[in-house]
């Protein structure tokens, strides 16, 4: 299926629909920022509107306008199933493969109403009848505020609209430094700004919120679990279910812990390796031009972009680790 410029699917909004918005397992803040963002937007357009998450939404974005809305199919999962049946139009953001949405896979797969896709990541799925995916955008929030644009409406951008889609661009851009950080990007900033948002309490909520116990964890974490390699430059951190329970942790708090090995002077690959209770999961991060995106496909099931990807492995988290280092030894920036 070839999928048809996004603006094409403008007539079949013309009059109120029932939309059905998801996104992608573990959903992060461009995920929940771009959903609810567009869920505000399309209220505001008259339709009605069901935000289904795969999983739940962290505890760093419980403040998000709208978030009480949000579905979580793994708590509620008929009633999801109920707004993807009666759905006239489904919009899939920040994902471009159903696999990304675990469970709801096979129902996204056998839906029939129009799909849209609106996302950055490489290399999408052709399943979608309508869409946007650009790679070089910082985020799908960034996507979404253009959207809005393209469809005439920026003056229904309001203040909850504004933070939903500053926290899914800061967060992706890990804080406006990324090299995805356009121009664009900071017109699009300037504009909520103009529109009167205030963005230092976002970063407090997001950034500046964590238990003291995920304070102490990180701590642990870099004495007693990550590996530098200076010789490859790349360095890594593994982290087992006993490490997380210790601190009385969840999967969720291991978020931005790839990040720290990058601040050690010479290192610019790093990975997170962290066993859940189905399989190991590998986050990669690098700067500069070792491509991960294809690190990540080549090795780990996985992907994502060229300098933030993620992957997977079936085997054990030791098995695990010692097959990333055999590679490593042999693809690693330098
Ligand atoms: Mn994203």
């Amino acid at each position: 299926m070839t999928m048809k410029p996004i603006l094409e699917a403008k007539n079949l909004l013309t009059s109120p629909k029932k939309i059905f918005i998801t996104t992608h397992h573990k959903p992060d803040g461009d995920a929940i920022g771009s959903m609810l963002a567009l869920h505000h937007y399309l209220q505001i357009k008259g339709h009605h509107v069901y935000s289904v998450a795969p999983s739940e939404v962290p505890e760093f974005l419980e403040w998000l306008p709208g978030v009480q809305q949000v579905i979580n199919y793994e708590a509620q999962a008929t009633e999801a199933q109920t707004a993807l049946h009666n759905a006239d139009i489904i919009f899939c953001l920040d994902f471009n493969d159903f696999s990304r949405t675990k469970l709801l896979e096979p129902l996204l797969a056998a839906a029939t109403a129009p799909k849209l896709l609106i996302d950055h990541h490489l290399f999408p799925k052709p399943v979608w009848d309508f869409g946007t995916s650009r790679p070089e955008k910082s985020s799908t929030c960034e996507m979404v505020y253009d959207y809005i644009n393209e469809m005439g409406d920026n003056a229904l951008i309001n203040l909850d609209i504004a933070k939903c889609l500053y926290t899914g661009a800061m967060t992706d851009t890990g804080s406006f430094r990324f090299p995805c950080t356009s121009g664009d990007v900071h017109r699009m900033i300037a504009d909520l700004l103009d529109k009167g948002l205030v963005q230092g309490p976002i970063h407090e909520a997001v950034y500046d919120s964590w238990s003291a116990d995920r304070m102490r964890f990180v701590g642990y974490s870099l004495i007693e679990k990550m590996e530098l390699f200076p010789k490859w430059s790349a360095g890594i951190i593994a982290i087992s279910r006993k490490d997380l329970k210790l601190f009385g942790l969840n999967t969720g708090d291991t978020e931005g812990l790839v990040q720290y090995p990058l601040s050690v002077r010479g290192i610019s690959f790093s990975t997170l390796i962290t066993e859940r209770s189905d399989e190991v999961k590998l986050s990669f991060r690098s700067k500069g031009d070792f491509n991960v995106n294809e690190f990540a496909r080549t090795h780990f099931q996985g992907g994502g972009h060229f300098n933030a990807s993620g992957g997977k492995s079936s085997e054990s988290l030791n098995d695990t680790i010692l097959r990333f280092k055999q590679i490593l030894s042999e693809f690693h920036p330098r």
